[in-house]
């Protein structure tokens, strides 16, 4: 077995067994989905949401949009995981950034460093145009803003869960000023030695042909194994009709996490049910966060389903590194 390293027991997070008719490497929750505009107040929708463990419990940060349509952030407390208590006001935070007003936030990823909780998401800028904004917490209570880690256009923010070579360590996707237009779609990498200031910034990989030839995006906190950090990440297609979202996995250098091993040639999740086929925007699955119990290798993969709903599906390490391994580019 493939061994998860700085890794937490998570005996109680959600989980089923593969069912047996299944030979997939990735299956869904069975009572999908699990969140919906229904868990809070005046939403619209409530998608592309982030969980953590917490304390013996669960924590989340989630992605609602309101009934004005302005994405913002809430946070939610759980005891299984599955259900979730979310406040009906999105949190506001503590102090503020001169300079930077909170216009709009959407697809949080919550990343645990040494025992504080960092907020990593899609921000907007004084003109409303994305990059990737930032907070930590280290109570779920108190939430305390960071500057801005880069300039717009840019999405997918996802942070290491350790510093590497005595670096903190960010993937980011500078992009679309538009829908349209996703620029070179790619993932990059960046390292800064505060938090507040990122450079050294390094290609890490491209959109490929097929479900992720339009542009890709970093997904959930990548889970480091003896193997190499495990990232999950989004490819986007585009057809007549507009694009479709998938989920993909990559296996990359633990020293040197610029540096992609393998990378999934077929996807892992695909939209298929009706919830991840029909909603506000069809045809996406957008997973953002996971929970992986360092004990047996399991993963809970929580992601957005048509930007209307949020979803859990399941994995395990071994089988996630032998699918990439054996379906690489
Ligand atoms: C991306 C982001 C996601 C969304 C996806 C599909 O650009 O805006 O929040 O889930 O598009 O609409």
């Amino acid at each position: 077995m493939a061994k998860v390293i700085n890794g937490k027991s998570i005996p109680n997070m959600p989980w089923q067994e593969r069912p047996a008719d299944c030979d997939e490497v990735v299956w869904r929750y069975s009572e999908n989905p699990i969140l919906s505009y229904k868990d809070i107040k005046k939403a619209n929708t409530l998608f592309n949401s982030s969980v953590v463990e917490y304390k013996g419990e669960f924590r989340g940060v989630f992605r609602c949009d309101r009934t004005d349509m302005i994405p913002f952030l809430y946070k939610g407390k759980s005891k299984d995981g599955i259900h979730w208590e979310i406040e009906d006001e999105a949190f506001k935070f503590e102090n503020e950034i001169e300079g930077v007003p909170y216009v709009y936030g959407y697809d949080p990823r919550v990343c645990e460093i040494d025992g504080r909780y960092y907020i990593i998401w899609c921000t907007g800028m004084a003109n409303w145009d994305p990059t990737i904004g930032m907070a930590y917490t280290d109570d779920f209570e108190k939430i305390y803003r960071m500057e801005n880690a880069f300039l717009p256009y840019n999405r997918n923010g996802v942070l290491f869960p350790r510093k590497i070579n005595d670096k903190y360590v960010m993937f980011s996707r500078p992009s679309d000023t538009g829908f349209g237009n996703p620029g070179d779609g790619s993932i990059y990498y960046s390292e800064s030695p505060d938090m507040t200031y990122w450079g050294k910034h390094r290609l890490v990989m491209s959109p490929a042909p097929g479900w992720q030839s339009f542009k890709i995006g970093g997904g959930p906190i990548p889970i480091e194994t003896d193997e190499g950090w495990l990232l999950i990440y989004h490819g986007v297609k585009q057809t007549c009709n507009g694009v479709c979202y998938y989920a993909g996995a990559a296996l990359l250098d633990l020293d040197n996490p610029a540096k992609v091993l393998y990378r999934t040639r077929d996807y892992i999740l695909s939209p298929r049910e009706l919830y991840e086929r029909v909603g506000d925007v069809d045809n996406v699955v957008f997973p953002v966060s996971t929970l992986c119990d360092a004990d047996t290798g399991r993963i809970a993969i929580y992601y957005g389903a048509a930007d209307t709903v949020v979803g859990i599906a399941f994995t395990t390490v071994d089988d996630l590194i032998k699918f990439t391994k054996e379906n690489s580019l």
